[in-house]
């Protein structure tokens, strides 16, 4: 079953958005396997952030993530990575399409609430990085029936 990884970064938790975060992709039918709240190390941010380094936001990126507590999230379920990024929007919340997340929540593109992996290699990566094996777990919840096919 496909995975990605989610987290509502600082400036969802501070503005206490994780509910209505979460509750979209709960209602839309995924899994949640793993979940924390936590504080976010320089180093995990810069190895996260590994593919924007050469970028001139990297530094404003880390120091954003780094910021404040966030809630880091493994999602399960058939076509979740690419459905999640829908579900997210567009990268710059003032362009992405009201009824997702950036669109509904969000003006600025250094405080656009929630990360997303951008396909399954890369979902593959984040989740290795923000989680162990044993972080995860392996359930298939009743409701299944109801909801796939
Ligand atoms: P996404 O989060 O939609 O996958 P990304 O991977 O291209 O977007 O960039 C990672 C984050 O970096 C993004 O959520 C916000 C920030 N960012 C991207 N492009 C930026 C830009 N042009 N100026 C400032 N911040 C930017
Ligand atoms: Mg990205």
């Amino acid at each position: 079953m496909e995975r990605t990884f989610l987290a509502i970064k600082p400036d969802g938790v501070q503005r206490k958005l994780i509910g209505d975060i979460i509750k979209r992709f709960e209602t839309k039918g995924f899994t949640l396997v793993g979940l924390k709240f936590m504080s976010v190390s320089r180093e995990l941010a810069e190895q996260h952030y590994d593919v924007h380094k050469e970028r001139p936001f990297f530094s404003g990126l880390v120091e954003f993530i780094t910021s404040g507590p966030i809630i880091a999230m493994v999602w399960e379920g058939d076509g979740v990575v690419a459905a999640a990024r829908k579900v997210i929007g567009a990268t710059n919340p003032l362009t992405a399409e009201p009824g997702t997340i950036r669109g509904d929540f969000g003006v600025s593109i250094g405080r656009n609430l929630i990360h997303g992996s951008d396909a399954i290699e890369t979902a593959q990566r984040e989740i290795a990085l923000w989680f162990k094996d044993e972080e995860l777990v392996n359930w298939q919840p009743t409701l299944t029936a109801w909801t796939y096919e």
